[in-house]
């Protein structure tokens, strides 16, 4: 019984999320090096949002971006779908890495996690702290751990050598430190420019070639990642870090008390009624990106369902003309 209505819910709107995330995807492909960020961002919101609402069902937009960067948006507590029911939080991430689109560079993706009402994280965009891995470490992880040590551990966990973990991170100036201890630790370093969403994912993926994701990267992109990692086993720990007193007040006007709370992914997305549903814009470590072939248009989209812990990557064909 209980199966059954989870099939009514989040199952088949996993599938028809994909297609919403292609069409992003595609909107936002026609902007890929042209050195504007807000209307490639812009295309993916135009296009996300007018596909959501030709979906039957009533969701609720819990964490969006826009916030932090003032970018167009998919506004948190924005209501999309034509429905009354079922009543869902989606998490959206119209295009992540939009520097990437803007710059042509890799691993862009158009994003949707979606559950239940109440079942995802109500809270302010906003950076957070970030440890992820993949299942054999899953248990393992402290994120107030000296680095060395996580290494250490995740190394056993995998039964490698420490040489041979290699620490995704985010390449930042806050990150130097950071940095140099997983260097002093043994371990190698790859540097990414955005997209810590696939980064938090590909622990999970061994052909990623990824084994930890760490440092400080936005909460949505947090929210998004932890609904995909728990069904693919892994871990995501994230603990707000405000910069300052008014995202000290964002927190508390969104009724987070505790700011120190340290959030394992079954708190950034709770239960296992979950999907995650994205598409690639640019190639990456989860996806390759949108491919225009004459009057067809390419899509890699990967949907991952938590009940089941289904994992779909579908390759499909547009014909544009
Ligand atoms: C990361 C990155 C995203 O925001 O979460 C980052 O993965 C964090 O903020 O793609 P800064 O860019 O300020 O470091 C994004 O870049 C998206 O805005």
């Amino acid at each position: 019984m209980h199966k059954n209505m989870s099939d009514i819910n989040s199952g088949n709107l996993a599938l028809d999320f994909v297609r919403v995330t292609e069409a992003a995807a595609i909107a936002a492909s026609e902007w890929i090096g042209r050195g504007d960020k807000i209307a490639a961002d812009q295309a993916a919101v135009n296009a996300m949002r007018s596909r959501l609402n030709k979906i039957d069902f009533l969701g609720k937009v819990v964490i969006g971006e826009g916030e932090k960067d003032e970018a167009p948006m998919l506004y948190t507590g924005e209501v999309v779908g034509r429905g009354k029911a079922p009543q869902m939080d989606i998490a959206i991430d119209p295009l992540e890495c939009t520097d990437s689109i803007a710059h042509g560079r890799y691993n862009a993706l158009t994003v949707i996690a979606a559950g239940p009402k109440d079942s995802l994280l109500h809270a302010p965009d906003m950076y957070m702290t970030k440890l992820a891995v993949g299942p054999a470490a899953a248990n393992l992880i402290d994120i107030d751990a000296p680095i060395a040590t996580t290494i250490r551990i995740v190394a056993k966990a995998l039964g490698k050598d420490k040489r041979e973990v290699t620490v995704l991170i985010l390449d930042r100036e806050r990150h130097q430190k950071y940095i140099e201890q997983i260097r002093a630790a043994g371990a190698r370093v790859r540097l990414i420019t955005d997209g810590d969403i696939a980064g938090a994912i590909a622990p999970n993926l061994e052909e990623s070639g990824i084994d930890i994701l760490m440092g400080i990267g936005a909460s949505t992109e947090a929210v998004l990642a932890a609904a995909a990692i728990k069904a693919m086993g892994g871990q995501i720990l994230a603990r707000f870090a405000p910069r300052d007193e008014r995202d000290q007040k964002a927190l508390h006007q969104a009724g987070i008390s505790n700011v120190k709370k340290i959030f394992t992914a079954n708190d950034l997305a709770k239960g296992e009624d979950l999907t995650f549903t994205a598409t690639g814009v640019i190639d990456g470590p989860l996806l390759n990106g949108v491919v225009v072939n004459g009057n067809m248009v390419v899509t890699h989209s990967l949907v991952v369902r938590g009940i089941t812990k289904t994992r779909r990557f579908i390759t499909a064909e547009h014909y544009t003309k």
